[in-house]
């Protein structure tokens, strides 16, 4: 059995990262759709074509199930992926909800990253209207962040940078907890952990979504009976992809959310 996971990029590899952890087991297909990305300054139709296109090719190869590691691409087209395939299909949410639940004692404010596109699309206001009882969410886009992450930029000290000046209008003594809503953001967990005040927590939607795989593939019957093997693919035609990819999720791994701050 082999679970696809589809991104437009690396980010989706945090996601992945998550799953061999918790279901070494299954075999996996890495798809990044490198030729569009980032898809965060597309428009919705363009996206949408970009995603079906590559997740046809990742269905020719022969997947059992699909991840959609990618909050901007599962906002504008999980539905429609659903209706149009009968696999068991995962998309991405950033983790509003969780944060709130574990944010509430605290009396602070909620910040979430992620993309432009999935802080303007209508499924994010309608997740943030649901839980957002007292008007605490705040959202910042980082239009900049996936291509750092992307050149695979890790310098603590460019990114410290980076985050500051993003950061500086806001007081962090006001906010309790930080959502990574974007799988790029993942990357930078470490980074980030050290240059914010310990009282904020920082929570993303990967560890969720891997429940979410499970408790799904458990329905469907599909048995675990890989080794956690992944391939990867990728849209466009560069030779030192694979290397990247490889870099990229070791680099990962070491950003993994800890137990404790894992959203349940
Ligand atoms: N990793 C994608 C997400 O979770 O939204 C963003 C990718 C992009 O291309 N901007």
């Amino acid at each position: 059995m082999t679970i696809g996971f589809f991104d437009s990029g690396i980010g989706g590899l945090s996601v992945l990262a998550e799953s061999l952890r918790r279901l070494p087991a299954q075999d996996y297909l890495y798809m990044a759709d490198t030729l569009h990305v980032p898809y965060g300054t597309k428009t919705k139709e363009e996206v949408k074509d970009y995603v079906f296109e590559a997740v046809e090719r990742m269905m020719s190869r022969g997947i059992d199930a699909l991840v959609i590691a990618c909050n901007t691409a599962t906002s504008i087209a999980v539905e429609d992926l659903r209706a149009t395939y009968s696999l068991p299909i995962v998309g991405m949410e950033p983790a509003v909800k969780p944060a709130v639940e574990m944010n509430r004692a605290t009396g602070k404010r909620v910040l979430v990253m992620a993309t432009q596109l999935t802080l303007q699309l209508p499924k994010y206001y309608a997740l943030v209207s649901r839980v957002d009882e007292g008007g605490i969410v705040d959202s910042l886009p980082l239009p900049g962040l996936v291509r750092y992450c992307e050149s695979l930029q890790f310098d603590p000290q460019v990114m410290e940078e980076y985050f500051r000046a993003e950061l500086a209008p806001y007081n962090l003594d006001e906010y309790g907890i930080f959502v990574l809503g974007c799988t790029h953001y993942p990357f930078y967990r470490n980074i980030l952990r050290a240059m914010l005040p310990p009282h904020i927590q920082i929570v993303d939607g990967n560890a969720g979504t891997v429940k979410r795989l499970s408790a799904l593939l458990n329905r469907f019957g599909i048995e675990g009976r890989g080794h956690g093997h992944v391939d990867f693919m990728c849209t466009g035609n560069e030779p030192a992809y694979l290397d990247k990819m490889q870099t990229a999720l070791a680099y990962v791994n070491s950003n993994l959310a800890s137990a404790e701050d894992t959203p349940s």
